[in-house]
């Protein structure tokens, strides 16, 4: 057995030694060993490792990345099998297409297996049948699993995206009980994320369940909206090539817009396609929108007005600035 850390944030065999920083495990002081018998042990106990594994990172994990930068964290929020994951894996399919965000590009990811292992499924297939992502496991954790994304735009501008790939059943018991040991994944995307995109499910609502679908999306926003302030919110018309009813479509938009929004859209979306690209088009102009918005939510820096404009150490602000 490997051995662990005594630091309960510390993953020494994963991402090599967070306290100390120890190249040689066996040196740290916080480092217990796992079986010390000699054919248990590792085969090379001093190497660097880097500090991300490619998986889908933790709470933790998110304190490298915090550390350097501002990262903008998106809510991916709805019922279970709303499309969700589906939505994300095909983002991360155009990106790996050459598809831009506005006018970012892929340039990079901490998460690339956690990617990979959800796009897998919608990449293509001996059959040409479109396969999907496995079910979000509502296992007991309380912080989704999060996907990262590094974006750059030709003036060499990054940005740093994290979305949450949460298990539907979170924001089930959520909207039933804000307080539910089970919703407290949910609660966590409601205090922390930056902006939000809400998934109605249109294969849901253009069925026998419709009226449980409108329930679910309403109560589902209603929780969003609480303390939600100037942090954008998406309204995602999720598998959009089955086609609902405008009168369906209406009394949802109608219930969002009780609400006084700071920033307020809706983007209709699917795995296929749809008509000249427009559902993949809005899968990467949500995000646009998000940035956007976000950026445009940012201080203006007032301006200073100086004796002399091009030295800097004689400006001052006017009496009346
Ligand atoms: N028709 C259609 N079905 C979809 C689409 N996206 C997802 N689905 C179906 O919805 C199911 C649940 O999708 P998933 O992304 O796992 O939902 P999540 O639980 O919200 O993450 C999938 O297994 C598919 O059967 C879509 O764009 N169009
Ligand atoms: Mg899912």
């Amino acid at each position: 057995m490997a051995g662990k850390c005594s630091h309960p944030s510390c993953f020494p065999n994963d991402t090599g030694c967070n306290v100390e920083g120890c190249s040689n495990l066996s040196e740290c002081k916080y480092y217990e060993k796992g079986d010390t018998s000699e054919e248990n042990q590792p085969a090379e106990e001093e190497f660097y490792r880097i500090p991300w594994t490619g998986n889908t990172l933790g709470l933790s994990d998110l304190n490298f990345l915090t550390a350097s930068t501002k990262p903008i964290l998106v809510g991916i929020a709805g019922v279970a099998s709303a499309g969700k994951t589906t939505f994300l894996a095909s983002l991360y399919c155009l990106l790996r297409h050459g598809k831009k965000i506005g006018g970012y590009s892929f340039s990079g990811s901490l998460t690339l297996n956690g990617w990979e292992n959800i796009a897998w499924y919608l990449s293509w297939k001996n059959n040409g049948n479109i396969q999907f992502p496995p079910h979000t496991t509502n296992n007991s954790g309380r912080v989704p699993g999060l996907l990262h994304l590094a974006l750059k735009n030709k003036n060499g501008e990054k940005k740093d995206l994290i979305f949450t790939d949460a298990p539907g059943e979170w924001f089930d018991h959520w909207r039933n009980n804000v307080n539910s040991e089970n919703a407290k994944g949910a609660k966590w995307i409601h205090d922390n994320c930056d902006a939000f995109l809400l998934f109605a499910d249109c294969d849901m609502l253009a069925g026998s369940k419709r009226g449980q679908a409108k329930l679910q999306i309403n109560s589902v926003a209603d929780r969003l909206f609480e303390r939600i302030g100037d942090r954008p919110f998406g309204l995602v018309w999720s598998k959009s090539d089955v086609a609902i009813s405008d009168i369906t479509k209406e009394q949802i938009l109608s219930h969002i817009k009780e609400n006084l929004l700071t920033h307020f859209i809706e983007f209709a979306t699917s795995v296929n396609e749809g008509e000249g690209g427009v559902f993949h088009q809005n899968i990467c102009e949500s995000m646009n929108w998000i940035i956007e918005k976000l950026d445009s939510n940012m201080n203006i820096i007032p301006k200073i007005s100086s004796f002399k404009q091009e030295d800097m150490f004689l400006s001052k602000r006017s009496v009346n600035g």
